[in-house]
């Protein structure tokens, strides 16, 4: 593992931080992996967080992506299993633009698969003490488009890429959601070196 690239989300929907982007802050400053780290902040925009995201990946060429969001009402940190080819709204982006029902890519499959070792992810971050479960769902709002485009992008590649749901920070200290990025990233290169 070369390149690792982990990405946060700017703040939406009235909120003034986003606890994806303040954790993934954290991991960045004491980062002690092996691998190089490349953190990125997206904006909460249908089409545009792919876009740069996607841009970022043909730019730095990692060998793992990880992009994280927060995810209101979750208590517990969640890699993302599945993106599916659907965008639907209930509040406006952060550019005021509100799917209602619309397919993200007519001509693409109805959804993909993360390549993360979700379940391992999962039990990383169990002993680390960070509540955390596998969800079969990331919505139908940017966090899901996001994840939906860069599987698109990346199919047929070998870099291995996903998404984790982390909870607000109301919900769990941003230095647990940073641990558990941490352990969710040991046990991708763990997954990796086997
Ligand atoms: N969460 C939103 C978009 C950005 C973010 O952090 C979502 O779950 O779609």
């Amino acid at each position: 593992m070369h390149t690792i690239l982990l990405t946060g989300f700017e703040p939406f929907g009235g909120s003034a931080t986003n606890s994806s982007w303040e954790a993934v802050k954290l991991v960045s400053a004491d980062w002690r992996g092996e691998s190089r780290l490349l953190t990125a902040c997206l904006p909460v925009e249908f089409g545009l967080a792919a876009h740069t995201l996607n841009a970022l990946i043909d730019e730095s060429r990692p060998d793992l992506v990880i992009a994280t969001g927060v995810a209101g009402g979750r208590t517990v940190v969640t890699p993302e299993r599945i993106a599916i080819n659907l965008a639907h709204a209930t509040i406006p982006d952060n550019a005021g633009f509100e799917p209602k029902d619309e397919h993200l890519i007519p001509t693409g499959p109805d959804a993909y698969f993360t390549g993360l070792p979700v379940r391992s992810m999962v039990d990383r971050m169990l002993e680390a003490s960070v509540p955390a479960e596998v969800s079969l769902s990331a919505g139908t709002y940017v966090c899901n488009d996001t994840m939906y485009r860069m599987m698109h992008h990346l199919a047929g590649s070998h870099v291995i890429a996903g998404f984790i749901h982390v909870p607000d920070a109301a919900e769990l200290p941003v230095e647990t959601i940073a641990r558990g990025l941490r352990a969710a990233i040991d046990a991708v290169v763990a997954d990796g070196s086997r």
